[in-house]
């Protein structure tokens, strides 16, 4: 005991200062931790893209604004019907998507996948940031989704391993993957290509067995994928804007609290900021760097023979979807 006993030290004193110590001890190990939810988000595409940039600003945002009581995980699934899927029966609590499978889910989506509906990327992020855009995030719910916010693919164009092609004539008889997308599937097949639908993972073996000739997909895409390495030719027909979108899971969203949902929401608008910024510096460097890695680019293509080879499709959209709501999108402009 006398060791025990520092020089001058009163004995009540010392024993007072470890049963101290010992019970803050105590109650730090039996106070609950503040709790912390795990949260994955998944992208089809490498983490050096344009949606892998969008899934990390979600992420660093959601443990900033929650005060790391949630933490996002994210993960990488090619192919994004089984995404959608995921999310929808909450196996996942969020995906980022192209719009391209998503009509099979939500299909009021899929007047948005028209060819040549937006004039330039201010347009397309114009109008889905409006109310004509937003009421079509409003749709999911009704679906067992939450459209939470859009984002960004980019301008589709075309590639292919046969030759190049400047003119509709020149898609004649070529296999054309398409996303598993209706509107673009018709698109192909009235312009005389043999439209093969299929996820993006089974893509590039493909590509490799020549299974298909060519496929469409934005700059961001065939950059981050390497698709220079399957294909040969690329021709900007800038044929389709593909929207992006960022869908949650309702249980999961319905059971956050109005400021953690406020801060989701935060936070997605930051993910959608990246995706787009990053779009938008693909597609200022892409096609040089497609060049440099050895891609043939045909950067001016006859865009009105396309339009008028598609008049067929377009006929048919026109019953398909309601003309007023194609006419708002492709009529908007800032202000409207
Ligand atoms: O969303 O399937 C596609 O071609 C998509 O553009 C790609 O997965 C990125």
């Amino acid at each position: 005991r006398a060791r025990c006993i520092a020089e001058g030290e009163d004995v009540p004193m010392r024993l007072t200062r470890r049963v101290l110590t010992a019970s803050l001890a105590a109650a730090a190990l039996a106070a609950p931790a503040a709790a912390q939810t795990n949260v994955t988000i998944t992208h089809a595409l490498p983490v050096d893209s344009h949606y892998g940039v969008g899934a990390v600003a979600f992420k660093e945002a959601v443990e900033r604004l929650t005060n790391g009581r949630y933490r996002v995980t994210i993960q990488r699934n090619d192919n994004e019907r089984e995404a959608i899927e995921a999310t929808q029966i909450g196996t996942q609590e969020f995906t980022i998507t192209s719009t391209g499978p998503v009509g099979n889910f939500v299909p009021e989506t899929l007047v948005l996948d028209i060819p040549f509906l937006f004039r330039d990327y201010a347009h397309a992020r114009g109008a889905l940031d409006s109310q004509i855009g937003q009421d079509i995030l409003a749709k999911f719910s009704a679906r067992g989704l939450v459209g939470v916010v859009w984002m960004e693919n980019g301008f589709r164009n075309v590639t292919n391993s046969r030759h190049e092609v400047a003119t509709p004539a020149d898609l004649h008889g070529l296999k054309i993957r398409t996303m598993e997308n209706p509107v673009h599937m018709r698109a192909f097949q009235t312009l005389g290509a043999l439209p093969t639908p299929m996820a993006f993972s089974e893509l590039v073996p493909a590509l490799q067995q020549g299974t298909v000739d060519g496929q469409e997909n934005p700059i961001p895409v065939i950059v981050s994928n390497n698709l220079n390495q399957v294909q040969k030719y690329l021709s900007l027909t800038r044929h389709v804007y593909s929207p992006a979108v960022m869908i949650g899971n309702p249980a999961f969203w319905n059971g956050l609290n109005a400021a953690d949902k406020a801060a989701f929401l935060e936070a997605a608008k930051a993910a959608q900021k990246a995706n787009r910024d990053r779009v938008t510096a693909d597609e200022q460097r892409g096609v040089q760097l497609l060049r440099e890695r050895g891609m043939t680019v045909r950067e001016s293509v006859d865009t009105a023979a396309f339009q008028a080879a598609l008049a067929p499709a377009f006929e048919a959209y026109g019953k398909q979807f309601d003309p007023a709501l194609i006419r708002r999108f492709r009529d908007w402009k800032p202000g409207s």
